[in-house]
């Protein structure tokens, strides 16, 4: 293995091109790296740990945890918490935000993130992940929760980390984006994906299809023409793929294109949709588009949402650019 593509060369060379730069973010790259590696080692002993399955405990968006949601959110919490570079974080599995311990020290960033988004997949051993996103906090003290409510395009960076037949991370600091594969003999992650792009068109399509009766009607007519195929105006075929993993749908549609859609659900007319803003969609949203990709709610740029709550739920329309403004048009007949 060549030690001249290693995740850690490529983000110092990255930290580099910024003057200014003081190494910290390369430091807490880094960290996040170090907590991935042990999700990484845990979910691929599988059920030989006895952590399969529920904890018998809600999170706060009255979903059941698994044993692992806790688990991984634990090991991201105690490997970021003493690094001096966060004044606090924000986890889909935790209710409010949570503070650096006062014996640490407190640093400029803040680290929100998914620790193991799709683990409804964990106990049938499909791909889940963890997504995270980073934000420039208050340098030096503790933060407060509004301090987290900060738009995507505010983002420093964001990265998601894949637990498949590999183990992958994908990492945008907003100069493209680029994919490392773990080598997990040696526990490096090595650079196997530089510049990620996203073709502009596709003809795969990504959508829980059980609940095609809620959704409003322009995804209705965008998922229509898709199954009418050659014989609909779209006069092309279309396949679809759902893996009910997020992680897994971003992935697919970085290596080939396609668009991803959790609409908006006439079911939940108080919630906005099911994924959340903060660590599902703002990063995944800014990856998509720095792959040259689009990220809407099919009324807006994701990007540019002014958040208001550290959990609040947004609908996701995001992948090929002229898929996505296609559904785009749609909402605005
Ligand atoms: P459904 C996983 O729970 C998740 O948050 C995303 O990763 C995934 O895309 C979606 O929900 C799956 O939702 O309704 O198909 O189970």
């Amino acid at each position: 293995m060549s030690t001249h593509n290693t995740l850690t060369q490529f983000i110092i060379e990255q930290q580099r091109k910024v003057p200014e730069a003081s190494g910290d973010l390369t430091l807490l790259i880094n960290d996040i790296a170090t907590a991935c590696k042990c999700i990484s080692h845990t979910v691929s002993r599988g059920s030989m740990t006895g952590m399969l399955g529920s904890a018998g405990t809600e999170n706060v968006q009255g979903e059941t945890q698994k044993q692992l949601d806790i688990i991984t959110n634990d090991i991201m919490v105690e490997t970021l918490e003493w690094t001096g570079h966060l004044s606090g974080m924000v986890s889909e599995e935790v209710d409010d935000f949570i503070p650096i311990p006062e014996q640490y020290p407190k640093g400029k960033y803040l680290a929100l993130f998914d620790p193991l988004d799709g683990s409804s997949n964990i106990d049938i051993n499909l791909t889940v992940g963890t997504i995270f996103s980073i934000l420039a906090g208050p340098e030096g003290s503790d933060a407060s929760q509004d301090d987290f409510l900060q738009k995507g395009v505010d983002q420093v960076c964001a990265g998601f980390v894949l637990y498949g037949p590999s183990t992958m991370m994908i990492l945008t600091t907003g100069q493209g984006v680029n994919g490392f594969t773990l080598d997990q003999d040696v526990g490096e992650f090595i650079l196997t994906h530089p510049n990620m792009t996203i073709p502009e068109d596709t003809q795969e399509f990504s959508i829980n299809m059980s609940n095609q009766r809620f959704w409003e009607p322009a995804v209705q007519q965008y998922i229509d023409e898709c199954m009418q195929g050659t014989e609909g105006p779209r006069d092309k075929n279309f396949n679809m793929r759902w893996v009910a993993s997020m992680v897994a749908e971003v992935y697919r549609i970085l290596t080939r294109g396609g668009v991803f859609l959790y609409p908006l659900d006439s079911r939940d007319s108080g919630k906005q949709g099911k994924l959340r803003l903060m660590y599902e969609a703002n990063p995944m949203g800014f990856i998509v588009e720095q792959a040259g990709g689009s990220c809407s709610t099919g009324l807006q740029r994701i990007l540019d949402i002014q958040p208001t709550d550290i959990h609040q739920r947004v609908p996701v329309i995001l992948g090929s650019k002229n898929e996505v403004n296609r559904v785009i048009a749609y909402h605005q007949k």
